[in-house]
């Protein structure tokens, strides 16, 4: 049959490029798919993409702390998985970036095993965003050279970043968010669909997703459909609560046009969602029984 893959006009079905294939040992194969199942940004590749992938890794032991992998300002050359140990995330803005410790700037962040960095300068043709450390002794690194990256990676999951990333911005739950933290939610959501009367939400089911609205329009009801309880539109949230208050869901949701979700899982929502949790949190629903609206995200208009 014809697969999907061999339709799709990817570059090197033009051109002799094969990706680099780095041998590994057992060892290495099981802590390697270890380090990266479960990671979303490897989630959507297909069998060939993925075992490309990670033929083309390369193990990087980091052995002492403070060892800088990345320095801001650098032309870009590998994006980074972490396998074991933290590296700590330093942005200098003053432009000025000198050779030692002094020149890195403000720790802006960290980065656990599991976790991976250095994809911006290669997904943008930009200096390195920030600088890397590590900030503990015996971590492990993989190491993506750049044309791997750009070839495959952006291809199917840096893609996925850049169609979200203009939807997230109109967000109003989320403009408080740095754009790189808008693009880490990107890189975890789904799409569902639903055609019109389609329930997206059932009441008093568990909740495993939050939802935002992409396309359409959609109604929350309490008890049965006569009672509605909200109405929402694109760039609106929902499914917030049951994740919130580990309780059932509160509400049904129902789709009154054709509508396009974007959905994160419940371990996404926690870590990703977290600096919003105030907004999340701001009860909306005592709100609109108060007539109140000057806080509610859903009625700004
Ligand atoms: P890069 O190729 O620019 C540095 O090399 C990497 O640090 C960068 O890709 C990201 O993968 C990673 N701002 C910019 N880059 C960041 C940030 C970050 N955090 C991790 N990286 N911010 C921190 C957000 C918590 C925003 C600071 C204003």
């Amino acid at each position: 049959s014809v697969s999907a893959e061999s339709l799709k006009p990817s570059a090197d079905t033009y051109d002799n490029w094969t990706p680099p294939f780095h041998e590994k040992t057992p060892d290495q194969i099981s802590r390697l798919k270890r380090a990266i199942e479960g990671n979303f940004l490897f989630s959507h590749l297909d069998d060939e993409q993925s075992n490309q992938i990670l033929g083309a890794l390369v193990e990087k032991p980091i052995p002492a702390k403070d060892i800088k992998v990345i320095s801001q300002g650098d032309a870009g050359d590998y994006f980074y998985v972490v396998e074991k140990g933290s590296f700590d995330v330093h942005v200098n803005s003053t432009g000025t970036i000198g050779p030692g410790p002094e020149g890195m700037g403000t720790k802006v962040g960290n980065i656990e095993a599991g976790g991976s960095f250095g994809e911006l300068a290669l997904m943008y043709n930009a200096p390195r965003a920030a600088t890397i450390v590590s900030a503990e002794s015996n971590c492990t690194l993989w190491a993506l050279d750049r044309v791997t990256f750009r070839r495959i990676l952006m291809e199917s999951t840096f893609a996925r970043r850049r169609m979200y990333e203009s939807f997230l911005e109109e967000v109003p739950l989320l403009s408080s968010l740095t754009p790189y933290e808008r693009s880490k939610i990107a890189d975890a959501l789904e799409t569902q669909k639903f055609a019109p009367g389609a329930v997206i939400i059932k009441e008093g089911d568990p909740g495993y997703s939050f939802y935002l609205l992409e396309d359409g329009t959609a109604d929350a009801y309490k008890g049965d459909t006569s009672n509605k309880v909200l109405q929402y539109k694109k760039g609106d949230f929902f499914g917030e609560l049951a994740l919130l208050n580990d309780a059932p869901r509160a509400a049904s949701v129902v789709a009154t046009t054709d509508v396009k979700v974007a959905t994160l899982g419940k371990n996404a929502f926690q870590r990703l969602l977290g600096p919003v949790e105030g907004i999340l949190r701001r009860t909306k629903y005592q709100g609109v029984k108060a007539g109140v609206e000057e806080m509610d995200p859903l009625h700004r208009d």
